[in-house]
């Protein structure tokens, strides 16, 4: 662990990116913000599934820019990325074979990751997978969609068919989608599971022989199994929108965080963190031996928010004076 975990322990700063169908959405239905995160919209928001996959099968990122979007983490002083390439609503982010639901379907129609992946790679920087392992609203994954629409999903109030409903998602669409997405890209640098819920040890065994039979050097966070970043499989703890009180310099782990207050893009949040408080928050990540994973929720088009962009470049102004290569 120690040998392949050398640049995680120096890679300081990341660019977390939420993207999905979600930001269509704005986070807003009806006309009304939705509660809680905006990612979260088709479950928060009570979305009727017709009416969430019909919003998905449109997804059309005319200004989409990997380009663009490596560069800004790079002047940035960003080392790493991470991109949701399924979060909780099942979307693919990628032409899966195992789904319909996901990008292919779409007008955009093509593959959005291995686009970013080069971009990222060229601009210098490492490069991996949020995986949404459990939760799978459109397919069906952990808990199916009882939360917002019984009359779409086969799981009942029985939970006593859950065990076999989540090993049959497992068998038909989370064990070939992490197959895909580690043999289709090259070389990943990391991976970053999330929401382990119901997942036994036998399933997280599963993902993990994948992960690592096909990524050797892959790094993990400690999201895979029943407790939430209990690092038994990953790498190294993630922090949730907060820094540790105290320096923890003798293991491996990552502040993640947002710049407003949702992950996936919410057109009326408008409350950013200064500019001065994200360089706060990754200095003092840093000093306590952290990396600060700073998240952007890109708009449905494909393009950054402009306040994410302008932070993002002051950070680099910052950085030209203050950063170290
Ligand atoms: C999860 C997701 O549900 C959320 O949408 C986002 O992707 C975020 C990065 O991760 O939310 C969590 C997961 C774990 C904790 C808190 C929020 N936790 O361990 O405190």
């Amino acid at each position: 662990r120690d040998e392949r975990m050398g640049w995680f322990r120096d890679a300081k700063f990341g660019m977390f990116i939420h993207w999905g169908v979600y930001a269509m959405w704005e986070g807003q239905y009806q006309g009304n913000d939705t509660p809680r995160y905006a990612e979260w919209i088709w479950n928060n928001g009570r979305i009727p599934a017709d009416e969430y996959i019909e919003m998905g099968n449109q997804f059309n990122p005319v200004n989409y820019d990997p380009k663009a979007w490596a560069e800004m983490a790079e002047q940035a002083g960003m080392t790493y990325m991470v991109i949701t390439a399924k979060h909780h609503d099942g979307w693919a982010l990628w032409d899966t074979p195992t789904s319909d639901w996901g990008v292919k379907d779409t007008p955009w129609g093509k593959d959005l990751l291995g686009p970013l992946k080069d971009a990222a790679t060229d601009a210098g920087l490492r490069f991996g997978f949020y995986y949404s392992q459990s939760l799978d609203w459109g397919n069906q994954g952990d808990e199916g969609g009882v939360h917002w629409d019984k009359s779409y999903t086969e799981y009942g109030p029985d939970k006593s068919t859950w065990p076999e409903r989540l090993e049959q998602y497992h068998a038909e669409i989370a064990r070939p989608q992490v197959e895909e997405l580690t043999t289709r890209y090259g070389d990943l640098d990391i991976f970053w599971w999330d929401m382990p819920k119901s997942i036994t040890d036998d399933q997280g065994q599963q993902l993990a022989d994948i992960l690592w039979g096909n990524q050797p050097h892959i790094v993990s966070n400690g999201r895979l199994t029943g407790r939430n970043n209990a690092i038994d499989f990953g790498d190294f703890d993630t922090h949730e929108q907060s820094i540790p009180a105290v320096p923890q310099l003798d293991s491996y782990w990552e502040s993640c965080m947002t710049m407003n207050h949702t992950w996936g893009w919410r057109v009326s949040d408008h409350d950013w963190k200064s500019t001065t408080t994200l360089i706060h928050n990754l200095t003092g990540v840093v000093a306590k031996g952290g990396n600060y994973l700073l998240n952007i929720g890109p708009k449905p088009d494909g393009s950054f928010p402009q306040a994410s962009i302008d932070r993002l470049h002051e950070i680099g102004l910052w950085m030209d004076v203050n950063g170290e290569a």
